[in-house]
């Protein structure tokens, strides 16, 4: 009887202990982060598209600096934004929906890079 006792004992021990060691992480895919994000535009472009890889839930945070004035346009996610000559303006957004959106600066049409959010 007593053996039995410290068999059972023993028995959930081993398993509360596996079951701790193997227990699902309750965040497997990590938790939402910051990416920041920099463009100095010269003549209205730059020198290569960007490519800006998160996941939903993320923020972007992106500082543009140009030499002269202009608009820059994030497709998809519909920001506008106006530039004026050597004035750094940042502009944050929660990456709340999956896809690829352009950034472009419409004076130029030049592309400045694809923002890239994943399902997470
Ligand atoms: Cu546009």
């Amino acid at each position: 009887m007593r053996q039995k006792f410290i068999f059972l004992i023993c028995a959930v021990l081993l398993l509360t202990g596996l079951w701790l060691v193997m227990k699902p992480d309750t965040q497997p895919n990590g938790s939402a982060e910051t990416k920041e994000f920099y463009f100095a535009i010269l003549s209205g472009s730059t020198p290569e598209p960007m490519v800006m890889q998160l996941k939903i839930g993320d923020t972007a945070q992106l500082d543009f600096v140009s030499d002269k004035d202009v608009a820059v346009h994030i497709h998809g996610i519909d920001q506008h934004i106006v530039l004026s000559a050597g004035v750094k303006t940042r502009v944050k957004f929660a990456a709340d929906q999956a896809g690829r959106f352009m950034i472009e600066v419409h004076d130029t049409e030049a592309q400045l890079g694809t923002i890239e959010v994943y399902p997470r």
